[in-house]
């Protein structure tokens, strides 16, 4: 099963991304898909349209666009459950110790790294960034 991480940009201006990449395969997963991009306005709005309503929706479009990230497809079995086991809760104080966001987010808005919280987000978000042909 595949599922969609993105490295956010905090962590890849902090020069964190080899970090979190290898926390990643050392939980288990094997990398299909990864890119470097920075996100246009719109990408990012289409991204995150679950949330645009929400408070937080404006600071967390500027934040993603703010730098480059890392978007990845990852295959585990159980791929979406775990990686959402693997990066912790939202805001950092809260994430369990080890967590990718208890070692290297910033704060809540800045969280170094995103997940598919779903199955079908996953198939969603995987098929945002890459096409079939860009899966190994
Ligand atoms: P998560 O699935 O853990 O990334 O969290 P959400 O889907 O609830 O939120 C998506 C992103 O919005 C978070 F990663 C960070 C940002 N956010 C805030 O900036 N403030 C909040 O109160 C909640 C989320």
């Amino acid at each position: 099963m595949l599922t969609l991480a993105i490295i956010k940009p905090d962590a890849v201006a902090s020069r964190k991304a080899g970090k979190v990449l290898a926390h990643l395969e050392g939980a288990g997963f094997a990398i299909r898909g990864a890119r470097m991009v920075r996100l246009s306005l719109a990408q990012a709005e289409a991204f995150y349209a679950v949330h645009r309503e929400r408070p937080f929706f404006r600071p967390l479009v500027a934040f993603m666009t703010s730098g480059p990230c890392i978007p990845l497809a990852l295959e585990r079995a159980d791929a979406v459950a775990y990686l959402r086991t693997v990066i912790g809760a939202t805001d950092p104080k809260e994430a369990a110790p080890g967590t990718v966001r208890a070692l290297y987010a910033e704060s809540k808005e800045r969280n170094a790294i995103h997940a598919s919280d779903s199955e079908e987000n996953g198939r969603r978000e995987v098929g945002f960034f890459f096409a079939e042909a860009d899966l190994q």
